[in-house]
């Protein structure tokens, strides 16, 4: 392993991550810039067993997209549409209930629920929404809305975006989905989504959710326009804001799906700058627990590889992904709990059944495991 960290050139690099040390943005580049995925992935998974030892984690949940009508539409995005679009469509609180009461027979713990910025939907929506899931599902955990929908839902009913958590909280809300950070740049975000809630902003909302006591997930749309150095920025704010309240639980890179978007011209992402992206994510955000590899935007092989390169997490069943199968996606869109275990066995690590916030539900360890 010396030599093959010594032959990439990352000797001083893993003498950080050996000590614990946090790594600088110039460090990260040159991790971005290395060709060497083995010694990049090598490093990574240091930093993933040092947190998380052997365990590979997923959840058992189901997603629902209430309504894709949406004022921002981003280039990036194929599933927004303007309300008076063919396509366009918005879920009543019935059919929400209906969605959630058509899964009550499987073992569901976890609804993620997000969805476009309504131009008009009354702030009564999304409360009702939130009490008629926990109504059909009393037990489950409703992780729902991004930054950029709470900043809404804030500005719709008027209050501050402290006290609209409130309100969501007792109407049923228990932790939000890291979705909506795109880049944080500036300059991408002119470019790829002007209208949309700036990243600055996006941070707030989610460090104000935090210290109202929620845990949030953060994401990264990657592979379409943005530089080494504005992925780095954008890790960089989230280390800093994990700094000061620790309330993320997971980073979850997006990898992005090009077709039906404005942005069509432009090609997937590869292999290559998937598994270095977890790798230098693992590395970059030493404060954060866990590392998604979607299966969703990467495919099911390539995040069980990832499981080695900084990744301990594969995310869900999610039941069914429509964001970014509107946008060319080839992966199912959903996904069988005993096919997670069996990738993760596969792997050689050890499959956690986990709640949201990480509890352990069930070790899937075949090797523990009395056969009768
Ligand atoms: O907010 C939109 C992104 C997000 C595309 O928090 C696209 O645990 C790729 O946030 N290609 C939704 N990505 C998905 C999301 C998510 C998924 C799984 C787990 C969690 C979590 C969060 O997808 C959107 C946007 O950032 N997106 N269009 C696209 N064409």
């Amino acid at each position: 392993m010396k030599k093959l960290i010594e032959s990439a050139g990352l000797d001083d690099i893993q003498q950080k991550v050996l000590a614990g040390e946090r790594l600088s943005l110039a460090d990260g580049l040159r991790l971005y810039q290395s060709s060497d995925i083995l010694a990049v992935g090598w490093l990574a998974n240091l930093v993933r067993e040092r947190l998380n030892g052997n365990k590979a984690y997923f959840i058992y949940n189901q997603h629902i997209n209430y309504s894709n009508i949406c004022t921002n539409l981003c280039k990036f995005c194929a599933f927004g549409r303007k309300q008076d679009d063919d396509f366009a469509y918005e879920m009543s609180i019935e059919e929400v209930k209906e969605k959630v009461r058509q899964r009550l027979d499987e073992p569901i713990v976890e609804i993620h629920m997000v969805g476009g910025i309504h131009p008009n939907l009354p702030f009564s929506y999304y409360t009702e929404v939130l009490r008629g899931i926990k109504e059909v599902r009393p037990e489950v955990h409703i992780q729902a809305f991004t930054c950029v929908e709470i900043a809404h839902l804030a500005s719709l009913c008027e209050k501050s975006v402290g006290t609209t958590l409130e309100i969501l909280r007792e109407a049923g809300l228990d932790s939000m989905p890291g979705g909506g950070a795109e880049v944080f740049s500036s300059r991408i975000r002119e470019r790829t989504c002007a209208d949309k809630l700036p990243g600055e902003d996006w941070i707030e909302v989610a460090k104000t959710a935090h210290r109202h006591g929620f845990r949030t997930n953060a994401t990264m749309l990657y592979g379409h326009i943005e530089t080494y150095e504005e992925r780095l920025e954008h890790l960089d704010a989230l280390r800093q804001a994990q700094d000061e309240t620790g309330g993320f639980l997971a980073f979850i890179p997006l990898a992005f799906h090009p077709k039906n978007t404005d942005l069509s011209a432009l090609s997937s992402t590869t292999g290559m700058d998937d598994l270095r992206n977890i790798a230098v994510a693992r590395l970059m955000l030493d404060n954060f627990a866990h590392v998604k590899a979607y299966w969703v935007m990467i495919g099911p092989k390539l995040a069980q590889i990832a499981l080695s390169f900084g990744a301990d997490d594969l995310d869900g069943t999610v039941k069914e992904e429509v964001i970014t199968h509107m946008a060319g996606a080839e992966t199912d869109q959903a996904i069988g709990s005993e096919t997670l275990i069996r990738m993760i066995t596969e792997s050689g690590r050890v499959p956690v059944e986990r709640t949201t916030l990480y509890d352990v539900l069930e070790v899937h360890d075949s090797s523990q495991r009395v056969e009768s």
